[in-house]
């Protein structure tokens, strides 16, 4: 039998027509394409989504996105790498993990990778994860069940801004305060015409510099600048900044951050505006922006990188620290931020982390008694032996006694190690100039460098406010070394032309608190001289402070102050400046501020409530027995 072909009519067995065969096919990828959409965009469809993909593209942190930084990633990151993701971290184990004392810290152990202890390490790492897992809802792990910021103000012994605001009786006093505070509004000012959403503000071209220190995060400025415009009242100024984190902080960047700058400016402007505000926003954006820093600790040893690509959380070491080490400044200053992300969150990850550096330090051989400032996050061994507390070294020893004095006093481990140290710096570094003036020189590998860093001028108030707290027999002698370095420091801006220090000065060569080399001799509007002096003031009411800080504005004033904002200098020694273009964003965090309290009375901001990190964010004092007794005389209230 012969079929024939009739015209339009299909040749398959369904004798379907083309064109009907065309629409069934058309119905068919309509109906297909809409399942998986709804597989994709239904909410209840997340179950069948891990079905269908991968487990990592549904974690909410990207890996390896491929990006130019991934690529570098790879040609940057040191060989011991590797190692980090299988063995992980060090075993920790915590008494407590609620609103207790935020961790025992008999409890915490380090153990270095190796043998039995590896066992531990894998035990303690997936503890550790799990922990850090609970920080995945929208709040990033931030409990408001948890933590009470009633509570917390309750506890207080005094209201955040003093009495009218710390304003000072005296009216010359008041005259300079609001001087400094026409400084802040100058300099805000024109980052805002300028710069605004930028890191800083480029005063001289007028534009915004955006650097790579922040990992793609923006705004550096403005976090940074949040509690110094609150604290003082320049509340319109301070609501545009909020409204900015609200509606532009993206944390979801993908670039390379340092770990202490992102911590220091970052995590601590967000902290400090929250503790002062009550504002929610500011928790949650701190709380989130913790939880990428952690990756950076995915080491044997679990102290971390300094390098994080905040996105995929691959961590490195810097290129510049030798043998892929680790800078003792740099792991060595996130214990108060960290400490305060899990009082906020309830979440004991962040104080685990920070224990855990702590712990190992602790234990560790140290030579003469002095940390050098490179370590290895593989091996948990000092690199190299250069000791100093300036640069690389210098917020180490800040945060330890200021752990102590945040934990109401509670940390003696921090505190034992803080007077350890100091005693060992003492010893080591302290030296006397022909000239008579104090100064803490550099040590290599027991040769000292007579070298003082600006940095290093911090020193004096850190001292200061450690006094009171060492041997009953030794307060006074803090107090007089703290008045000695600061005064050695006042010397190093008045033996200058533009009365502002240089970013070192010797004391060799018939030098006396005066930069010998050329490349030494800038000042990119640092804080430190200036803190020691509001630190001193305090602690003393000597005039002198007050008298020395005024110095130090009206040298601002007359070198650094350009038509659109402040600008750093390169030499300190010439009174034609040369202006670096650059208004850092410590200038408003730090050095306007410390300014402001030093002429400002000492309730705002009391010392018996807050201590401020090394970015001049003030953290408060946590009071465990005031805040649990609160929470549990509100339970009752309530039930
Ligand atoms: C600030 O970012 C901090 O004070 C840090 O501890 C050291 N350097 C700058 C200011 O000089």
């Amino acid at each position: 039998m012969v079929f024939r072909k009739l015209p339009g009519v299909s040749a398959s067995g369904m004798g379907l027509r083309l064109s009907q065969k065309f629409m069934f096919l058309l119905f068919l990828s309509g109906l297909v394409t809409l399942c998986f959409g709804a597989l994709f965009f239904l909410p209840d469809s997340v179950r069948l989504k891990r079905i269908f993909l991968s487990k990592t593209e549904i974690q909410p942190v990207t890996v390896g996105s491929g990006s130019e930084n991934d690529v570098r990633e790879h040609l940057k990151r040191p060989k011991d790498q590797g190692m980090t993701s299988a063995k992980g971290e060090a075993g920790i184990k915590l008494k407590s993990q609620s609103r207790k004392p935020p961790v025992s810290y008999e409890a915490t152990e380090v153990r270095l990778a190796g043998g039995k202890a590896q066992e531990d390490l894998n035990l303690s790492r997936s503890k550790t994860e799990s922990a850090s897992e609970k920080v995945t809802s929208s709040n990033h792990g931030a409990n408001s069940d948890t933590f009470s910021y009633k509570q917390f103000r309750r506890c207080l012994f005094k209201p955040p801004l003093g009495r009218d605001n710390g304003r000072p009786a005296d009216p010359q006093t008041n005259e300079r305060r609001e001087k400094v505070k026409e400084m802040m509004k100058f300099a805000w000012d024109n980052y805002k015409r300028y710069a605004w959403g930028k890191n800083e503000l480029r005063p001289l071209t007028r534009n915004g510099h955006i650097g790579n220190m922040f990992g793609g995060l923006r705004g550096a400025s403005i976090v940074d600048s949040l509690d110094t415009l609150y604290i003082m009242g320049l509340m319109d100024d301070y609501n545009d900044a909020k409204e900015w984190v609200k509606t532009s902080l993206d944390l979801n960047s993908n670039g390379e951050a340092s770990l202490f700058e992102v911590n220091i400016r970052y995590v601590g402007g967000l902290l400090s505006a929250y503790y002062l505000t009550g504002e929610e926003l500011f928790k949650n954006k701190a709380v989130e922006l913790g939880e990428k820093l952690l990756p950076a600790f995915n080491t044997p040893t679990g102290i971390p990188r300094g390098v994080i690509n905040l996105g995929s959380g691959t961590s490195w070491s810097w290129g510049w620290a030798s043998a892929g080490s680790s800078i003792l400044a740099e792991f060595g200053t996130l214990h108060l931020e960290f400490v305060h992300l899990t009082e906020l969150s309830s979440n004991p990850v962040y104080t685990e982390k920070v224990m855990n550096i702590r712990k190992l330090l602790n234990k560790i051989e140290k030579p003469h008694g002095l940390y050098p400032n490179f370590l290895s996050p593989v091996s948990g061994n000092w690199v190299q032996h250069h000791v100093s507390i300036g640069g690389l070294g210098d917020s180490f020893y800040e945060y330890l006694i200021k752990s102590y004095l945040m934990s109401d006093k509670t940390d003696d481990d921090a505190k034992k190690m803080y007077y350890t140290a100091l005693e060992a710096i003492e010893a080591n570094l302290v030296q006397k100039s022909p000239g008579g003036l104090t100064y803490m020189a550099e040590w290599r590998g027991g040769i000292l460098d007579h070298k003082m860093g600006h940095l290093a001028c911090f020193s004096g108030g850190m001292i200061g406010i450690g006094a009171d707290d060492g041997a009953p027999e030794k307060r006074q002698h803090y107090l007089d070394l703290a008045a000695e370095i600061t005064h050695t420091c006042h010397e190093s801006y008045t033996r200058s032309a533009t009365k502002l220090g240089p970013e070192a000065f010797r004391f060799d060569s018939g030098a006396e608190a005066a930069a010998t080399r050329l490349s030494d001799r800038y000042y990119i509007l640092r804080p430190e001289v200036i803190e020691s002096y509001m630190y001193m003031w305090r602690l003393t009411h000597d005039p002198k402070y007050r008298e020395w800080g005024w110095e130090a504005v009206e040298a601002l004033e007359q070198h650094c102050r350009v038509e659109s904002g402040f600008s750093g200098i390169r030499d300190v020694y010439t009174t034609s400046v040369s202006h670096d273009n650059m208004q850092q964003s410590f200038f408003l965090s730090e050095t306007l501020k410390y300014l402001y309290l030093l002429f400002s009375d000492d309730d705002l901001l009391s010392l018996e409530d807050w201590v401020f990190n090394t970015e001049a964010h003030p953290l408060p004092i946590i009071r465990n027995s005031c805040l649990q007794d609160d929470a549990t005389q509100e339970k009752t209230v309530s039930e």
